[in-house]
């Protein structure tokens, strides 16, 4: 094995999801964990965060190490502990509820203070979740793209729900660490690794022998 691919098997990012409570964040979590650890995610999700392999386009190897910060509010004392370190910073709102957009703005806050003195910032995405309730939207779209114009955010629309985006939302965000601009095809195309590298990890052979499943809503569901 080579010096680079041996790299690329141990790198490791953390990622953290917030967002107001009942915005989804759990539910996102477990919907990309699940596909890779099924039952094993309950028991790890206790401890604060779970492993996900993904790969990206070029064969690169990435561990996803996801905290979810449970019932942590702004206020809360443990906050900035799960914010510190973080290279990817999941900024999450429920598209059919206004204030937990508004409220992002507070998340933020806390996101640059804890960062106020690192050398590394961390990729923000903003994510607009519950997009299967699009007749409720209340946050337009454009709002949510001038807030991530005004601040550098990469922009998401997904559902937790149905699986919608969830896998490519967590592997563009990543690959916007390293610095890997992906195009169209080449998500499409790494969607189609990361379901490949699942069903290796969950699946019995059967799964590999059928019909490969072709999205992330197909895997799971
Ligand atoms: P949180 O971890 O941010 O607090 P949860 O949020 O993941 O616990 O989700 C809060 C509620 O929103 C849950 O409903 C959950 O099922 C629902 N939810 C999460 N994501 C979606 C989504 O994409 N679409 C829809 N329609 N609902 C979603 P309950 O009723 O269990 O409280
Ligand atoms: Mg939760």
């Amino acid at each position: 094995m080579s010096d680079s691919e041996e790299e690329n098997l141990e790198r490791q990012m953390k990622f953290v999801i917030l967002g107001d409570g009942a915005s989804g964040k759990t539910s996102l979590a477990m919907r990309f964990a699940q596909d890779a650890f099924g039952k094993q995610y309950k028991q790890t999700i206790g401890l604060d965060f779970f492993l996900k392999r993904i790969t990206l386009p070029g064969n690169i190897s990435v561990t996803l190490q996801v905290w979810d910060i449970g019932g942590q509010t702004i206020g809360g004392r443990m906050l900035d502990k799960y914010i510190y370190g973080a290279q990817g910073v999941l900024l999450v709102y429920d598209i059919s509820n206004y204030q937990s957009f508004e409220n992002l703005e507070d998340w933020y806050a806390m996101v640059k203070k804890v960062n106020e003195e690192a050398e590394n910032q961390p990729v923000v995405a903003l994510v607009g979740n519950k997009i299967d309730l699009e007749h409720m939207r209340t946050v337009k779209a454009d709002k949510h793209q001038r807030f991530c114009q005004e601040n550098g955010f990469s922009s998401h629309f997904v559902s937790a729900k149905t699986g919608d985006s969830v896998s490519l939302c967590f592997q563009r965000v990543a690959a916007d660490i390293l610095g890997i601009k992906l195009n169209k095809a080449e998500m499409e195309q790494s969607q189609r690794v990361v379901k490949a590298d699942i069903v290796n990890y969950s699946q019995e052979p059967v799964a590999r022998t059928g019909n490969p499943p072709r999205s992330s809503m197909c895997a799971v569901q």
